[in-house]
């Protein structure tokens, strides 16, 4: 057993999240988390809300509410999403938080005395007519480097290189596009990433044969680029005030408290309580850890050089991201999910419309693993259709409902098991011995594409061997068929927990189970379990675990969300 860290990005407080966020950070963790802890794991796996920051400032204001407090309402409309997902934090958490606040400082301190910390006089775009600083997100223009026309002036999303805002071609202020901008002179403090890069790059080496290929490439193109001054001060009023004298009215810029807020979050958590929880087992010389992070490519940079810097510079031990998985981009038929063009589906509405494990399974079998992936409506229902309904469910159905005619609701006997139904066995060990693999490399797609084999297997044996005819002759042996089936059916639930957990309980609910009789995968072993359950086991047929996503819902879901092609 092994202490295993789980963080997921933070999405910020303001907006709502949308496919993109689930599948850039929030499924991918909470598979990998649950997957863990079926492994006898001890897991801590911590989330939270990134609240500081213009964006905070500038809704605040359109919706006349203190900055606090429209930071809370969104929390909770974050966190009640999430909970509809089904997604498993051991805490949600918040960056504004008073132990976020004084881990900031603690490391900002230590920084500071070990000489990482410049001190810089510099020129800042202020917008007259928005009578305020416009920092870094809030100045569009197009990107020197590739023409992108819209780069926000911290980083450009199209060719992830982080920009500074005077970088920015026709530079105009994303609140009231207004070009009527002025260079005024301020001092801010400064992250010294130079005098650390040595250390950083070392440290980077040691990932190589660990990290997905497009986490290491990104940290060695930047640290091939030669790592520059990374100013971590903002001339703005919510934030971290700076506690350094001369600075205390300007905050601490939001992507350095950020990643910071994965300890203070965790602060949070032991804080709820000190007696059996000690945030520092996880987080300052800790033993015997693995710690996981889960993002979207573009926040690749901010994880694997400047928080491992940030650290480092501390000179204290804290722990290092030993895997970082970087995601790609989830399109939306075809295009980008546009909050403004109201193109794409918002994780609160997408639970409306469908069970949340529909979303997540397909979201998790088609995660953008080695490149975009693009959801479209009509692939969705048809992989719902098929894979959950059709497969899975179909087989799940089929079972329970031929065993009820004929033997009623309970498991009947085995007899001994014939060359098909061990050929069966033995196939099943092959292919969960490499879900486990490839969940435990994380390598989803192939996962849930070894879990959908493991179905069809189910759906083949049955047509193979024919319990409806073989019955006729051998009531014996059809009973045999269908008692290994329904061990199928449970082995199949617990297979399927980690991506679709409410479904995988509802199974497990009609043959009187709960998760808590689940076994642990490690050492998971298939021929013992395909022999689980007692003669007379009692189980309840009940309602379908799937139903079939008809086109019209598609065509609906297509009109509501801006999926149709006419209107893109
Ligand atoms: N809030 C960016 C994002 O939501 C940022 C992540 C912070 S992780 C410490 O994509
Ligand atoms: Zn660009």
């Amino acid at each position: 057993m092994q202490k295993i860290l789980v963080t997921s990005a933070l999405p910020y407080v303001n907006g709502v999240p949308h496919l993109g966020h689930l599948v850039g950070c929030l499924l991918p963790s909470d598979v990998y988390a649950r997957f863990m802890r079926m492994m006898g794991h001890e897991v801590l796996y911590i989330c939270g809300t990134d609240e500081h920051g213009t964006p905070s400032e500038v809704g605040a204001a359109q919706e006349g509410m203190d900055v606090y407090d429209y930071c809370t309402k969104y929390f909770l409309r974050h966190k009640a999403t999430y909970e509809e997902f089904n997604l498993s934090f051991s805490y949600l958490g918040r960056t504004s938080s008073e132990q976020n606040k004084e881990l900031v400082y603690h490391i900002f301190s230590k920084l500071d005395e070990n000489g990482y910390i410049t001190e810089k006089s510099v020129k800042q775009v202020y917008s007259i007519d928005d009578g305020r600083f416009l920092p870094d997100r809030y100045i569009i223009g197009t990107c020197p480097y590739c023409g992108y026309d819209k780069a926000r002036g911290d980083q450009c999303e199209k060719c992830t290189k982080v920009l500074d805002p005077t970088d920015l071609i026709n530079a105009r202020s994303a609140i009231s596009g207004s070009t009527n901008l002025e260079v005024r002179e301020s001092k801010h403090l400064y992250i010294n990433l130079p005098k650390l890069e040595a250390k950083l790059s070392d440290w980077v080496k040691t990932k190589e044969p660990f990290w997905p290929d497009i986490a290491y490439s990104i940290a060695q193109k930047w640290l091939k680029e030669g790592l520059q001054e990374r100013g971590i001060t903002r001339d703005l009023k919510w934030g971290f005030p700076v506690n350094k004298p001369g600075y205390e009215d300007k905050v601490f810029y939001v992507w350095f408290d950020a990643p910071i807020g994965y300890i203070g979050i965790t602060k949070q958590w032991s804080d709820e309580k000190p007696d059996e929880r000690d945030w520092k087992d996880w987080w300052l010389d800790a033993k015997n850890l693995k710690y996981v992070q889960f993002m979207g490519k573009d926040n690749v940079p901010f994880h694997s050089i400047t928080f491992p810097a940030t650290l480092l510079g501390t000179e204290e031990n804290w722990t290092f991201v030993d895997y970082l998985k970087g995601m790609s981009y989830l399109t939306f038929e075809g295009g980008k999910f546009s909050k403004s063009e109201k193109r794409g589906i918002f994780a609160e509405d997408a639970v409306k419309e469908l069970p949340a494990d529909y979303w997540r399974y397909w979201l998790m079998s088609n995660a953008p693993e080695a490149s975009d992936t693009s959801f479209t409506f009509d692939g969705f229902a048809s992989a719902i259709n098929k894979d959950l309904n059709g497969v899975f469910g179909n087989f799940v159905s089929r079972v329970m409902k031929m065993t009820a005619s004929k033997f009623g609701e309970e498991v009947p006997e085995a007899a001994k098991f014939d060359e098909i139904d061990d050929k069966l066995v033995l196939d099943l060990k092959e292919k969960t011995a490499n879900y486990i693999k490839y969940l435990s490399d994380l390598e989803f797609r192939k996962a849930f594409s070894e879990l959908r084999a493991i179905w069809v297997d189910g759906n083949n044996y049955i047509s193979a061997t024919e319990p409806w005819n073989v019955i006729k002759e051998s009531p014996e042996r059809a009973s045999t068929i269908l008692n290994i089936c329904l061990n199928l059916i449970r082995i199949y639930a617990i297979l399927s927990y980690p991506v679709m957990p409410a479904i995988a309980q509802n199974i497990l609910a009609k043959f009187g189970l709960t998760v808590d009789d689940m076994p642990s995968l490690n050492g998971f072993e298939v021929g013992g379990q395909i022999r689980y359950f007692k003669t007379g086991h009692k189980f309840n047929v009940g309602d379908p675990v799937f139903e079939r996503i008809t086109p019209e819902k598609t065509e609906e879901l297509k009109q509501k969300y801006g999926g149709s092609t006419n209107e893109v």
